[in-house]
């Protein structure tokens, strides 16, 4: 088990220098949100989920939905990291033209099932494909990672009930809990109290974590895997930004490039963390 989290420990690492790297060298990019999800995407992609990156649409894969969209260099970093396309690829970042756009394009990029950015839309479209799943008595797993601003789109209650009513327990939601949106702090511009327990009320089994402990990370959603008959939502607790000092809790860090003297800071903080 040790060497399990250190190795993803140190993944995670890497992809935390490829969210500021590729988003530097587009000038234009969300930090905040992917380095706040690096620890769960990096558990999802080289531990949890039953994948082939060189048969990116075998049927039987488990599918990944990043319904909070704008946090994509997370996941793209993850997708080249895994040998879905060469990681040289990063650097085109919000491009034209590129197939890494400033949010996900499904049928542009191996490893995309659904076109998100739209909050909202990717838990609704995943609780959709799963019951889809099911009806047709296929075997593969759902997981969907949200952020906590994302809740207050009232369609993600709309999806979380009708996971509920028709025993979703494919699906494991991961809600990214960094307290942050794009305009503040979630608490002041929308309390959404114990998101545990509004999941709970709405029928699905909840477990709350540290989104930064890979133990507890993989624990999680090893256990997710086991529940019958209802839906799985982990509460994630994080920090946006983390890893770099100056971005962590920072509303400014939402979605912004950093400039050249803050890029050579962060990626030595990240390297000194690597050595650690
Ligand atoms: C329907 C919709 N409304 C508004 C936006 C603009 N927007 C982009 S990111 C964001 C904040 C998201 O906050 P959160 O879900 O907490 O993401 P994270 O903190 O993980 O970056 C908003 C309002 C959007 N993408 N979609
Ligand atoms: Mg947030």
């Amino acid at each position: 088990m040790k060497n399990r989290i250190e190795r993803l420990e140190a993944l995670a690492r890497e992809l935390r220098f490829h969210i500021v790297d590729m988003v530097y060298k587009a000038q234009s990019g969300h930090c905040g949100g992917s380095l706040s999800s690096a620890d769960i995407v990096t558990a999802l992609y080289f531990d949890i989920m039953n994948l082939d990156p060189a048969n990116p649409r075998w049927p039987g894969r488990d599918r990944f939905v990043l319904s909070k969209g704008h946090a994509c260099p997370v996941q793209y970093g993850a997708l080249a990291m895994k040998g879905y396309f060469p990681i040289q690829e990063l650097g085109t970042l919000r491009r034209l033209h590129s197939r890494l756009q400033g949010h996900p394009v499904a049928g542009k990029l191996p490893g995309i099932e659904i076109t998100t950015g739209s909050l909202g839309v990717g838990f609704c479209e995943g609780i959709g494909m799963a019951l889809d799943a099911k009806l047709r008595k296929e075997a593969w797993r759902m997981w969907i990672l949200l952020g906590d601003g994302e809740l207050d789109e009232g369609s993600v209650w709309e999806a979380a009930q009708a996971g509920a009513k028709y025993s979703l327990d494919t699906v494991t939601a991961i809600v990214d809990r960094n307290g942050l949106q794009n305009d503040g702090f979630c608490d002041d511009i929308m309390p959404m109290r114990s998101v545990a327990e509004k999941f709970r009320a709405f029928g699905w089994n909840t477990l709350e974590i540290d989104g930064h402990d890979m133990a507890a990370v993989v624990a999680a959603l090893e256990e997710a895997k086991k529940i019958h008959g209802v839906p799985t939502c982990i509460v994630a607790n994080t920090v946006k930004g983390k890893g770099v000092s100056f971005m962590e809790n920072k509303r400014d860090w939402h979605g912004k490039p950093p400039n050249e003297a803050q890029y050579a800071i962060a990626v030595a903080e990240l390297k000194a963390e690597a050595v650690r």
